[in-house]
């Protein structure tokens, strides 16, 4: 899959050239976005559910771009992290016979099937945030994050903080199956080889705070402070474990350091706080690039099979510096 990164200028170009159909496409009537001289275009959009405070803000910045002033009419599904009624929600907007379809697939695996009979009914499928591991031609672009460096970053913070230092670890994955955990996973093995990092326990805590918290609490009785760093694949999770470990009257951020990924605002806050050490961003921000991809995709513009936005990173006092401009 060819890799286009969009970051400031190149970010902003591509939300000019999707956003606004590009010239001499449909929907040249004056509006902006996705509108057609014969009406709205139809989006049938198949989210994850509501399991943390970015699919909030992922979801927010979706419905404000598929809105009907931008020239769409959105069927929104979110299928409470539940990989078939996902499924379920993409067929029922093929038999809907929507114009378009966006997905922000639970898990990689089992799409080949529900994506081949979109593609027989005409439909064309756009991917935003996570991928799947079917053939890119059964999709016809995606917009997302680079996962696995995400799980670089994070991983190069805890190999440059613990370097050779024999350092406990235990893992909060993301939901099993779904790209975030397997790329972040694997990212943050990668930066940590030939260090004296041991993981002592990984499950997963389903990218909700509510897991987060019972699997800390399992991990302290069986660990307890011999525990010296948790990774956890999203800060949602992290800060259902820092409600466990205080409640184990240990200090976060000090006892047991804490490196997430995210970057949403209670995550800041708390990397502020002095309760989480490290934080990758994970842009939830997407609407604008699905819209304009939708757009271009009906209007026969040839696009790339994949769109990367970046992400950065924040310290504790970069976090300070930032907190209070920052979109989500
Ligand atoms: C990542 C996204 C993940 C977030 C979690 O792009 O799919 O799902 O990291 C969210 O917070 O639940
Ligand atoms: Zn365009």
């Amino acid at each position: 899959m060819n890799k286009k990164i969009l970051g400031g200028g190149a970010l902003l170009a591509a939300l000019a050239l999707v956003v606004t159909g590009c010239a001499g496409t449909s929907g040249d009537s004056g509006d902006s976005g996705g509108g057609t001289d014969d009406g709205p275009i139809s989006v049938g959009f198949a989210q994850t559910g509501s399991e943390s405070g970015w699919r909030s803000a992922n979801t927010e910045s979706m419905k404000t771009a598929f809105s009907e002033e931008n020239g769409f009419d959105l069927t929104f599904n979110a299928a409470d992290n539940d990989p078939a009624a996902q499924i379920a929600a993409v067929r029922s907007f093929i038999n809907q016979g929507v114009d378009a379809i966006v997905i922000a697939p639970i898990v990689e695996d089992g799409w080949d099937d529900v994506l081949q009979e979109a593609a027989d009914a005409g439909i064309p499928v756009i991917l935003e945030d996570r991928t799947v591991t079917s053939s890119d031609e059964l999709f016809a672009s995606w917009v997302g994050l680079d996962f696995k460096k995400e799980g670089v970053t994070a991983g190069e913070w805890a190999a440059e903080t613990f370097g050779d230092t024999p350092t406990n670890m235990v893992v909060l994955e993301g939901t099993t199956g779904s790209a975030p955990a397997n790329d972040r996973a694997e990212g943050f093995a990668e930066a940590i080889e030939g260090t004296a990092i041991t993981t002592l326990d990984s499950q997963t805590g389903n990218f909700t705070r509510a897991d987060g918290k019972t699997v800390m609490e399992g991990f302290l009785q069986k660990y307890g402070s011999d525990i010296d760093l948790l990774y956890a694949h999203n800060d949602d999770m992290a800060l259902g474990a820092i409600d466990a470990i205080e409640a184990a009257g240990l200090v976060p951020g000090v006892d047991i350091k804490i490196v997430s990924i995210d970057a949403v605002k209670d995550g800041m806050q708390a990397l502020v706080d002095g309760k989480i050490n490290y934080i990758v961003e994970c842009n939830p921000l997407l609407g604008e690039l699905a819209a304009g991809l939708v757009t271009d995709v009906l209007a026969g513009t040839d696009v790339d099979k994949a769109y990367y936005v970046e992400d950065q990173s924040f310290t504790q006092e970069q976090a300070a510096e930032v907190i209070d401009s920052r979109l989500y």
